[in-house]
């Protein structure tokens, strides 16, 4: 029988993402593996990255957004310092935990290498510091398993991930957290009006003749409201939900981050804005706004100190209110 909730609606209408069976077995795997190994393991699911919308679907063209992943994959660092097991859920080619701190930087990674005189290549002697740190931590997180990648691409996979994994962490109960960082779109082309090929310009279906030509008419629909079905039936109750808010005017973070978390009653809403997201953030939670920066003096060669202090102002959170916690 066909469904009146616009949520099930979605997943009725659009087709589940061809690996996620696989994913699922291997976050069963991983939970599994956790729990038998400490029984008190406590599992986050970091979402990080941004999440396109097709326009075809043998897709050439689609929408996507700004978001690199570095929240995501700077949060995933710190989280297994903290001792967490990291499902990591990402957009394929966005930056990964570790490998953030070589991959899209603006050397090529080759820079940080040299060649020495008996004919080795090595590490250049001014990154080997930083190199064998964060080498020691990736390998640290290797060993123990505390983290399991998972790409995706599209909005539709993301959401169809979500769910999935939201339901397979429910045995977790409150050892299981969510941190959702992806910047998800707001907007699809449901599957029953997505071009099966290329769109040519040539043709005016998709789009309306004008005078000089023809213009490409996009007519999307909302993405289901997903955080609240996340908070409300798919997650634990007792799991923590953070969520993250992101605007680009300054006048309207603070009170969509409340609504956010009024309209959907979970745990945290951490806001930040498109131009200053990298040094400072503000947590809302009931009858709390708490902003947490990266102090003027540090943010040039801060590039992923704000995660950092997010980590220790939430362990301060019965502290007294501070405005900016210093690194
Ligand atoms: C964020 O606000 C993240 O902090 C950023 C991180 C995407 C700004 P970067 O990847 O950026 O480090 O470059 N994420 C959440 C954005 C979002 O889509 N939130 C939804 C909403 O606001 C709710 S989950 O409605």
């Amino acid at each position: 029988m066909a469904t009146e909730d616009p949520q099930a609606q979605y997943f009725e209408n659009n087709p589940a993402p061809k690996q996620l069976r696989k994913h699922e077995a291997l976050v069963r795997e991983f939970i599994e593996y956790h729990i038998s190994t400490n029984p008190e393991t406590r599992i986050v699911l970091v979402t990080s990255g941004g999440t396109t919308v097709p326009l075809e679907n043998q897709t050439v063209r689609f929408i996507d957004n700004f978001s690199a992943g570095t929240r995501g994959a700077t949060s995933a660092e710190y989280f297994v310092r903290a001792g967490y097991a990291v499902i990591f859920l990402h957009r394929e080619y966005s930056l990964l935990p570790y490998s953030r701190h070589y991959s899209h930087s603006t050397n090529c990674f080759l820079d940080f290498m040299e060649g020495s005189a008996g004919g080795d290549v090595v590490v250049r002697q001014e990154y080997q510091m930083k190199m064998k740190q964060v080498l020691e931590e990736y390998q640290y997180a290797k060993k123990n398993r505390l983290l399991l990648m998972l790409p995706y691409v599209t909005v539709n996979e993301y959401l169809f991930e979500l769910r999935s994994l939201a339901t397979l962490l429910q045995p977790v109960g409150s050892r299981a957290l969510f941190y959702l960082a992806a910047a998800v779109s707001d907007f699809f082309i449901p599957r029953d009006r997505m071009e099966e090929h290329k769109i040519q310009s040539s043709t005016v279906e998709n789009g309306k003749k004008t005078g000089n030509g023809t213009q490409l008419v996009i007519n999307l629909d909302p993405v289901p409201k997903f955080l609240s079905t996340l908070v409300h039936s798919w997650a634990s109750r007792e799991s923590m939900i953070v969520s993250f808010k992101l605007e680009t005017d300054p006048n309207l973070l603070v009170s969509k981050a409340e609504q956010a978390l009024h309209k959907y009653g979970h745990d945290l809403v951490i806001g930040n804005l498109l131009t200053t997201r990298k040094w400072e953030v503000v947590f809302v939670r009931t009858g709390e706004e708490r902003w947490v920066r990266v102090p003027k003096a540090k943010r040039s060669r801060s590039v992923s100190g704000i995660e950092e202090l997010v980590g220790r102002a939430d362990k301060k959170k019965d502290a007294a209110k501070k405005d900016e916690v210093d690194l």
